[in-house]
């Protein structure tokens, strides 16, 4: 795609994941800014072994390879800035106004998830990268840029229900009242590859920004701006507890903020639940986890 650094689209009928097929392709070399995208997933993942649904030739199935070279406490922007595209995306082809729920998933304004992300870093793959020519700058123009830098390459992968379901009685009873499409909430069908290429081009500058602290902190502010997840009460699952608060804040880390009885707690992994008070549109039963 010209103006960016999208210039290796890879078209898949099938493919069992398309982050599974870049996280290879990453342990062979391949460069940051491929991309791959698919008909259809045989195995499409989800976060901590969840499964992802979509019949063939509805949705939105990519996946990009992004050698951003973040630091280490960062590389959530990775998934962060590829949620915000796609928001951008879904805003520039329909008019919707997409939330972000933390970490990384967007709702439609009724609640229901239209789109999933996840990013996977290969850290074995790390090894196989060439040193930062300028380790220890930040911001300047050598070791956090965009074609290589230190760090493992991050694979992002978004699953973006553009077609399906058209409606709800097309969904397997567990996602009834959860999922959503983008035909569903504008009414009419919508053009994959309008949404493909938008998405890559909001993608460009955002990944850019990455190189940068003041453009970290750009992309960082741009993700509690849109996110949907601040201001609401929140139950949170952890793998020994769990408990229910008010959203309050994003660290410059990613890190929600709960406050639980006027307490500030800092979530850094685990699941969360947006619960809403009877008589609200569709809770979003989506569970978020870190990558
Ligand atoms: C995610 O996981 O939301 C990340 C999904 C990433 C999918 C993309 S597709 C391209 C790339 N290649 C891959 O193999 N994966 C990525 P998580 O938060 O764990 O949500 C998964 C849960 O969402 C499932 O357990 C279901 O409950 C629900 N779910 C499954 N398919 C869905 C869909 N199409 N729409 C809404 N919810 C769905």
């Amino acid at each position: 795609m010209p103006g960016t650094r999208f210039n290796d689209i890879r078209h898949f009928d099938t493919v069992d994941s398309t982050n599974r097929y870049l996280l290879d392709e990453a342990r062979s070399g391949a460069p940051d800014g491929v991309v791959a995208v698919a008909e259809h997933q045989s195995a499409g993942r989800g976060r901590l072994g969840r499964r992802w649904e979509a019949p063939a030739g509805a949705n939105l199935l990519m996946s990009v390879l992004l050698r951003p070279g973040l630091p280490a406490d960062h590389r959530h922007l990775a998934a962060a800035v590829v949620a915000l595209a796609g928001a951008d995306a879904v805003m520039t082809v329909t008019g919707l106004e997409p939330g972000v729920k933390w970490p990384n998933d967007l709702l439609a304004p009724d609640g229901r998830k239209l789109a999933g992300v996840l990013a996977e870093a290969d850290a074995g793959a790390a090894a196989h990268l060439p040193p930062p020519p300028f380790a220890g700058s930040s911001g300047g123009s050598g070791g956090s840029g965009g074609s290589g830098g230190p760090g493992p390459p991050i694979v992002v992968g978004i699953g973006m229900n553009v077609n399906w379901p058209a409606a709800d009685a097309d969904l397997p009873a567990g996602l009834v009242g959860s999922a959503t499409s983008l035909q569903q909430q504008v009414g009419r069908p919508v053009d994959r590859s309008e949404v493909l290429e938008s998405l890559l081009r909001a993608l460009e500058p955002r990944v850019a920004d990455l190189a940068t602290e003041s453009g970290r902190i750009g992309q960082a502010g741009d993700f509690r701006a849109r996110c949907c997840t601040i201001g609401a009460r929140v139950r949170v699952e952890l793998a020994d507890d769990c408990f229910e608060g008010t959203a309050t804040d994003l660290t410059s880390e990613g890190h929600l903020v709960v406050e639980v009885d006027g307490v500030a707690r800092r979530v850094v992994a685990g699941d969360v639940v947006h619960v809403r008070s009877a008589g609200e549109p569709g809770a979003s039963g989506g569970r978020v986890a870190p990558e």
